[in-house]
């Protein structure tokens, strides 16, 4: 199993510092490389990862973007950049320092015969830890929403940014969502793809170093955008048939 990891940072020198050396510490015989996203920081990200680069050479490598901005763009661009020998791709966010010992058992999952693995933030009730109530009400009617108008759709959380996939599953989302919705087509649109996706109990912890860019309100219509999106594919589907 060979797998690259996609990093989207937008602002994050004091999280990649850690959370790259506690990857590579643990897991660097899977890990081909680390692909770091950086879209117009105005920190240190850009040199925090140079310096990453003359520490480990060839296994980290830094994407920077110009505007947009955007989570779904650098997850995009980030996997278009995956390296031909990898296999399979992890894409987490730089702050989920507490949850680099989760990797482990990502890959165990995986290689029951799975093509993908998400993390899952709502399948133990003690896996959140100053959680917004905001972000919680929301993101629970987008997956109530889910459920009752796709009753195939069984998965507790399609919208966490940590999930290891095949590279092929990856490549079959075509990811058009910009923002943090990306998000939600990378956890939807392989269950609907006939992929078989499992989930797996992590912890969310709130970050510890900078700033949060989630913003409810604003991106609730592009949530809604990638739920018409699954519906759409899902009738193209049914006409194919
Ligand atoms: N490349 C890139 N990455 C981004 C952008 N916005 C957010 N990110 C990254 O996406 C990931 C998730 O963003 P967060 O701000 O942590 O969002 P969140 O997890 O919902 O909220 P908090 O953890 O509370 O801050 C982090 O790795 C961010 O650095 C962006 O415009 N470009
Ligand atoms: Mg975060």
């Amino acid at each position: 199993m060979k797998i690259s990891l996609v990093l989207p940072a937008h602002n994050e020198e004091e999280n990649i510092v850690i959370l790259i050396p506690k990857v590579l510490g643990k897991y660097k015989k899977f890990f081909n490389e680390i692909i770091i996203v950086n879209d117009n920081s105005t920190d240190n990200t850009k040199d925090a990862a140079l310096k990453l680069i003359k520490k480990y050479g060839k296994k980290i490598r830094l994407v920077n973007r110009s505007k947009p901005n955007g989570v779904g763009y650098a997850l995009r661009d980030g996997i278009k950049n995956v390296g031909k020998s990898s296999d399979w791709v992890m894409t987490m966010d730089a702050d989920f320092l507490d949850n680099v010992d989760d990797i482990e058992r990502f890959i165990e999952k995986a290689k029951e015969g799975y093509d993908g693995v998400i993390g899952s933030r709502f399948l133990d009730s003690n896996s959140l830890v100053k959680y917004p109530f905001i972000k919680k009400i929301s993101n629970r009617a987008y997956h109530f929403l889910l459920r009752a108008t796709i009753p195939s759709l069984k998965l507790k959380d399609a919208t966490n940014n940590f999930k290891l996939y095949k590279k092929e599953v990856f490549d079959s989302v075509n990811i058009k969502a910009g923002n943090f919705a990306a998000n939600a087509e990378t956890g939807l649109i392989p269950i609907i793809k006939g992929y078989k996706i499992v989930e797996i109990p992590v912890v969310w912890k709130q970050r510890e170093h900078g700033k949060s860019t989630f913003k409810v309100f604003k991106l609730a219509p592009s949530y809604l955008k990638v739920y018409l999106r699954i519906i759409f594919e899902m009738l193209k589907a049914k006409l194919r048939v």
